[in-house]
């Protein structure tokens, strides 16, 4: 019974460790350089389980989110940062996810992006 508990608890923490909440150790940088600019690199390529830590470098508000017609389970959206803001995203299903940026137009204006997760 005891063996039990314990198995359990530790297929509950592996279970919970993608989204755990800790902090990911090593994240590639993605950065938001302007509203008629992609982001830079414009192509990210990672592992799954990787992250990327989007950066907000311009003067105005920007955010990352999947392009319509993304697949819900690769699906993502930071929230929308500030100048000098930053927010990481964890990447846990293979797959290739464009994404842009949702503020008034700028995806329109060429704010769009690339990511590859392989397995
Ligand atoms: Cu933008």
């Amino acid at each position: 019974m005891r063996v039990w508990s314990i198995l359990g608890l530790a297929l509950l923490a592996v279970g919970c460790s993608p989204n755990s909440g800790l902090e990911p150790r090593a994240c590639q940088v993605v950065q938001m350089v302007g509203p008629t600019q992609p982001f830079q690199p414009a192509q990210v390529t990672l592992r799954k389980g990787g992250c990327i830590e989007f950066v907000n470098a311009d003067q105005g508000p920007h955010d990352a989110v999947s392009a319509p017609g993304t697949s819900s389970a690769l699906q993502f959206g930071t929230r929308r940062l500030a100048p000098g803001e930053r927010q990481k995203v964890v990447f846990n299903l293979a797959g290739e996810i464009e994404y842009i940026c949702s503020v008034d137009g700028h995806a329109q204006l060429g704010m769009r992006g690339k990511i590859i997760v392989q397995p």
